[in-house]
């Protein structure tokens, strides 16, 4: 019984083992900062909104919408590959309320996404 046991352990520690060593090359990206924060209330319009990642990640998608609307950006990240992606608002954003959405596709194949809201005070 104890033997049987010891053999169970041993199959289940060997079998971790073979999951950890057959993970993907590429680890899962996330994302670790983002300009503005989430929620912040910034004195002066930003001059780009940026998302920084700990691995490589393709933005698929980029928006942002403001009060009037949605926002042209004169310098976008959608098709690129990287950690650090940057987008340039075409024009200086007026005060009120932001939604920024994204979309992208990181190097280990899954799709990922988020949005966050910052306001522009007055
Ligand atoms: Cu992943």
């Amino acid at each position: 019984m104890i033997k049987t046991w010891g053999k169970q352990v041993f199959l289940a520690g060997g079998l971790a083992l073979l999951g950890l060593v057959s993970q993907p090359l590429w680890a899962h990206a996330h994302l670790i900062d983002q300009v503005p924060a989430e929620g912040e209330v910034v004195a002066e319009p930003p001059e780009q909104l940026e998302l920084r990642f700990d691995s490589p990640i393709r933005i698929t998608q980029f928006e942002v919408h403001g009060p009037q609307g949605e926002i042209a950006l004169s310098d976008g990240p959608v098709g690129e590959m990287g950690e650090h992606h940057e987008a340039v608002p075409a024009d200086v954003l007026a005060p009120g309320e932001y939604r920024v959405t994204w979309r992208g596709l990181a190097e280990d194949g899954h799709t990922m996404s988020g949005d966050f809201r910052f306001t522009v005070d007055d």
